[in-house]
């Protein structure tokens, strides 16, 4: 379940708005229990009808603007923004894909937020196809969670009961279809591109891009792709106005975030907060540090971000743009903690191998090139290593890097890149003695 808190004057705060995360027990997702909270005001706020009434939908692409929102898949592009881009007057058929395809490990977030509230991001989406003159859409749903894709589709059917999805959505001109998608498992079908070729039921490989799905997307029509958790705020900015969002976090961080906690944490779990919130905060809302023990490093995106030392992280606060100016990235949101008895050379061992096993093989710095990584570190690990292997790391990291058509090959050079700049000496100690620098792995 959620916990959420903040600032007492944030919105999604526990004390002034808590109705979008907080509260949800998995026992209260069901239609009535969403419109009991208020649910799908927003909709009827932007299809009202009569004088004066109702939102066009450049009315309602300015809210979102307003709002600050960015993405919360990974990238934090503006969302505003992103909406702008679709070409609402061509007369072709356009499309919205929610990206629910959540494999960035440690992130868990939007499997809980179509368990406990899919109508928000029901609501979200048909908000969305509105404003973008869209009257197709798909939630391309993770392969591995069946009972979350069997719940949002029951949610899906409650929707186009209620007269909220199909044709003439309450009396008004806007029609729009949705439809759920259950992937396979495969982590690039998370990358947007390779999520497009998926559904359109090809083999998940990622495209070039520039085309943007903006322009060539799904079937190669102009196509809007949001995260989950993206399209879950954009009712609450419409029922409560963009700046009122914005407000909740930090200039060019609006609202709040969803954060993951994970790993050596007393209560992992999803934690709402608004962005701007300090990590220390954050790290004292899961409990501390498990067992009471020493907090040494953290990766505070999701596996592809750069790991920090504990004395940045305990100064710095939970925004895009903190982050990124110490060097790592809030990407999905995913942090995770790791104590004193932790060792790096085996987490990234670890890493490694999950990039190198989730490589589409594509691109030859990619396929090869994760693969080398992953076996240059599993024989540090074991022992073997080699005097050169740390220049080696490094040079092969950087001939990854801006060579690849996604963003898997940075993503799995950027984390090697971290720990050496951060933890060499531990691969330093792994290379001459054999053996950990860690007490507990001694
Ligand atoms: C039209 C332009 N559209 C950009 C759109 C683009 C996309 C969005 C962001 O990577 C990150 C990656 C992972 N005209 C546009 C344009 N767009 N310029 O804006 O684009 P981009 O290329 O910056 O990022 P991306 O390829 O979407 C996403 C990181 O996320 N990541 C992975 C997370 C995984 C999950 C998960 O499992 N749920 O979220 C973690 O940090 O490394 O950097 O829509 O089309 N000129
Ligand atoms: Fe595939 Fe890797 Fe190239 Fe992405 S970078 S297209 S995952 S080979």
């Amino acid at each position: 379940p959620f916990q959420a808190t903040g600032a007492e004057t944030c919105f999604h705060g526990r004390h002034v708005n808590p109705q979008i995360y907080a509260g949800l027990d998995g026992s209260n997702w069901r239609l009535a229990d969403y419109e009991a909270r208020g649910g799908y005001q927003a909709l009827r706020k932007i299809l009202a009808q009569g004088e004066g009434a109702g939102m066009t939908p450049d009315q309602v692409i300015a809210e979102v603007k307003a709002s600050g929102l960015r993405g919360r898949g990974g990238a934090g592009f503006p969302t505003g923004l992103k909406w702008s881009f679709m070409p609402r007057a061509l007369p072709v058929q356009k499309y919205l894909v929610c990206n629910s395809d959540e494999g960035e490990p440690g992130t868990c977030k939007d499997r809980d937020i179509l368990a406990y509230n899919p109508h928000t991001v029901i609501e979200g989406m048909i908000i969305a196809a509105y404003a973008m003159g869209i009257t197709v859409g798909y939630n391309y749903i993770h392969g591995e969670i069946f009972e979350v894709y069997e719940r949002f589709e029951e949610a899906l059917r409650e929707a186009r009961a209620a007269g909220y999805l199909g044709n003439n959505i309450l009396g008004s001109n806007h029609s729009f279809q949705l439809h759920a998608h259950h992937g396979f498992g495969a982590y690039i079908c998370g990358e947007e591109t390779a999520l497009l070729e998926s559904l359109e039921g090809k083999k998940g490989q990622p495209r070039f891009k520039p085309p943007f799905p903006a322009s060539f997307g799904l079937y190669g029509k102009p196509t809007t792709i949001n995260n989950t958790e993206t399209f879950g705020a954009v009712p609450w900015i419409i029922r409560h106005g963009g700046p009122a969002y914005l407000a909740c976090g930090k200039p060019n961080n609006g609202g709040t975030k969803i954060f993951s906690m994970v790993g050596d944490v007393e209560r992992p779990g999803n934690y709402e907060i608004p962005l701007g919130t300090s990590f220390a905060q954050l790290l004292e809302m899961a409990g501390g540090v498990k067992g009471g023990r020493k907090l040494k490093a953290v990766i505070p995106g999701g596996s592809s971000a750069p790991v920090l030392p504990a004395h940045i992280m305990m100064d710095i606060t939970m925004d895009y743009d903190a982050i990124s100016k110490a060097g790592s990235m809030l990407g999905s949101g995913a942090v995770i903690v790791m104590d004193e008895t932790r060792c790096m050379v085996k987490s990234l061992q670890r890493l490694s191998y999950f990039y190198s096993h989730e490589s589409c093989g594509q691109c030859t710095p990619c396929r090869e090139g994760t693969g080398w990584l992953w076996r240059m570190v599993d024989r540090i690990e074991n022992g073997h290593g080699r005097p050169d292997d740390l220049a080696l790391l490094d040079n092969v990291a950087e001939n990854i890097m801006g060579r690849t058509i996604c963003a898997l090959g940075d993503a799995a050079a950027m984390p090697v890149r971290g720990m050496l700049k951060h933890f060499r000496d531990e691969f330093v100690h792994h290379i001459e003695h054999k053996r950990c620098i860690v007490p507990a792995y001694v």
